[in-house]
């Protein structure tokens, strides 16, 4: 069965080149809202997006922490602006394609870090008026700028909307084992042993994502490729799921 409320986290790996600070990785970026735009116009389903930080939010971080002990406010700031340049590609593109995204920047909703400390009214207004509303990891200055995930904010607010679908879009076709072949379920007394591929990740990587995706109770939590989001959307068995 396809999806009628779904979170979508478009990982930073996905749609910026890891490689090369502050570069949207436009391709894969297209591609993905290609999928979500015909989604959206086939079918009649609620999606709250959410985004990573990739080689904006995460080089930043990176970047100011090899010169200052603490995230100042001229730093936090900073972040917010670099994660507000990924942003606005997002949502360039999502209005491009027709889709009516309305932006969300994590520090306008949040009181620190923890995304159980948000306001998520705003968001669920315009889900409940067929927005797309857009939300992504982001710096918030509390006492000292703290780091808030896109994977925290997915999780709950997948809790909040009681969506059924809850999708962490990546760069590799899911969870892979060490010989890089795919998992295709993982429950919590599933030990994982995987190919650790972060760089410069300041929020966890890849373990830290399947921890908190155990905390949502959608029924449909994958870990998947970009390239087959549409597949997962209209409910094919694509990448990890994982069981809650
Ligand atoms: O990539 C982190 O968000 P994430 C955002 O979802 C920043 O962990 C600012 C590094």
């Amino acid at each position: 069965m396809g999806c009628n409320k779904v979170v979508i986290k478009l990982g930073g790996s996905l749609i910026t080149d890891k490689s090369n600070p502050h570069t949207v990785n436009w391709e894969s970026l297209n591609d993905v809202i290609d999928q979500i735009a015909r989604f959206h116009n086939k079918y009649d389903s609620k999606i709250v997006l959410v985004h990573g930080g990739g080689s904006f939010g995460h080089y930043e971080v990176e970047r100011i922490k090899k010169n200052k002990s603490i995230i100042d406010k001229v730093a936090t700031s900073e972040i917010q602006e670099s994660m507000l340049t990924l942003a606005l590609a997002v949502i360039k593109l999502l209005v491009n394609s027709g889709i009516p995204a309305s932006l969300h920047p994590a520090h306008t909703i949040c009181n620190t870090n923890n995304a159980k400390n948000c306001n998520y009214m705003p968001i669920i207004r315009d889900l409940n008026n067929g927005l797309i509303p857009v939300t992504y990891g982001d710096a918030i200055f509390d006492n000292e700028g703290k780091i808030i995930s896109g994977d925290d904010l997915s999780v709950e607010i997948s809790n909040i909307i009681n969506s059924d679908c809850l999708f962490f879009a990546t760069d590799v076709e899911g969870i892979l084992d060490e010989k890089g072949n795919l998992i295709k379920e993982v429950n919590k007394n599933y030990k994982i042993t995987i190919i650790n591929r972060a760089q410069f990740d300041v929020t966890g990587g890849i373990i830290s994502k399947i921890n908190k995706a155990f905390n949502s109770k959608s029924s449909n939590i994958r870990i998947l490729s970009g390239k087959k989001l549409f597949n997962a959307l209209i409910g094919e068995d694509v990448g990890t799921r994982i069981i809650n």
